[in-house]
C-alpha cells in the first residue's frame, strides 16, 4: 500500500475519533475472490486462496495491513443449507460484536465489503446475503459492493491480457452489471449503495480504485449498535490500538 494512503487513513481515523484500526469484514458467495482479493490488497498472500471446486475459507480469519486496517476473510455461501446457517451465523455474529469503550459499546466492524463474481450470471446468493444477512445488521452507507473477476465476465472474451485490462465492449458490460446491481438493491431490499467497483483480483486491475472506494466510505463517527451485547469478556474490547 502506498504511504500517502497510510497517512490518509491515519488522518481520518484521528480527524473523526474514530477506533482504530478500521475493520472491514469481507462476505460473498464461495470462490467470488475474497481471501484472493484481500491478499492483492495487502500485496501479500496472507489469506488461503481456493484451487478446485471446493470453497477454501471455512472460518474468519483476520489481517492486519497496518495500525489502522485491518481485513476480516469469511466463508463463502452458497455451499449448502447447513453451510450457509452456520457461516451466515458467523457473519452476523461478527457484525453484532461490540467493541467496548469507557462504558460505551460500539460495533466491531466498521465497513462490509461484499465481493460479487463478475463470472458469473447468477446474483441470487450474493443478493441473498446482503439482502439478508449484511443489511440487516449494518447501515447500507457502510456496504462496499465490488465485482471481481472483471477479466471473466463475458466468459474471458473481451479481456486484453497483454494490458490486463477489458477492451470497451467488456468495460461497457462491466459497467451494466454494476448498474444491475445497484438497481436490484434499490428495488429489492429499498437500499441504495454507491456504484460497486469492477476489478480482478487476479490481475490486479482496478484494485487501487477498489481501496480509494473503500476509504472514501470510511464512517464519519463510531458505529453504534442498535443494542446492547454481551459476548463475554473476552470480547469486551477488540480493537487491538484504542486502550
Ligand atoms: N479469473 C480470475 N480468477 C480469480 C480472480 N480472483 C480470484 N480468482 C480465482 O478464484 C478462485 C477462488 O478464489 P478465492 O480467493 O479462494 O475465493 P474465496 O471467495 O475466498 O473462496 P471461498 O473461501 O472458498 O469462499 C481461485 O482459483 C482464484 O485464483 C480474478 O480476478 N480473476
Ligand atoms: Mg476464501
Amino acid at each position: 500500500m502506498n504511504n500517502y494512503r497510510q497517512q490518509d487513513i491515519e488522518h481520518v481515523v484521528k480527524d473523526r475519533g474514530l477506533l482504530y484500526p478500521i475493520d472491514v469484514l469481507v462476505v460473498g458467495a464461495a470462490g467470488t475472490g475474497k481471501s484472493s482479493t484481500i491478499n492483492a490488497l495487502m500485496n501479500s498472500a496472507v489469506a488461503k486462496v481456493g484451487e478446485g471446486a471446493d470453497p477454501e475459507t471455512q472460518m474468519i480469519s483476520s489481517h492486519l495491513l497496518h495500525k489502522y486496517l485491518r481485513f476480516h476473510d469469511s466463508a463463502g455461501l452458497g455451499d449448502g443449507l447447513e453451510a450457509d446457517k452456520r457461516h451466515s451465523k458467523a457473519i452476523i455474529e461478527k457484525l453484532c460484536l461490540p467493541c467496548t469503550v469507557n462504558e460505551q459499546q460500539y460495533g466491531f466492524i466498521d465497513l462490509v465489503l461484499v465481493i460479487l463474481d463478475g463470472g458469473s450470471r447468477d446474483l441470487g446468493t450474493a443478493m441473498q446475503l446482503l439482502e439478508h444477512v449484511v443489511m440487516k445488521n449494518i447501515s447500507a452507507d457502510r456496504v462496499v459492493v465490488a465485482i471481481n473477476q472483471a477479466d471473466a465476465a463475458m466468459e474471458g472474451r473481451h479481456w486484453r491480457q497483454h494490458l490486463k485490462q477489458p477492451d470497451y465492449q467488456l468495460a461497457q458490460f462491466l459497467n451494466q452489471k454494476a448498474h444491475l446491481v445497484q438497481q436490484r438493491l434499490r428495488d429489492g431490499a429499498g437500499k441504495t449503495i454507491t456504484l460497486p467497483i469492477c476489478y480482478s483480483a487476479y490481475h490486479g486491475y482496478q484494485l487501487a480504485h477498489l481501496m480509494d472506494a473503500l476509504i472514501a466510505q470510511f464512517p464519519h463517527q463510531r458505529r453504534a449498535l442498535p443494542r446492547k451485547w454481551f459476548f463475554g469478556d473476552k470480547f469486551a474490547c477488540p480493537k487491538c490500538t484504542i486502550c
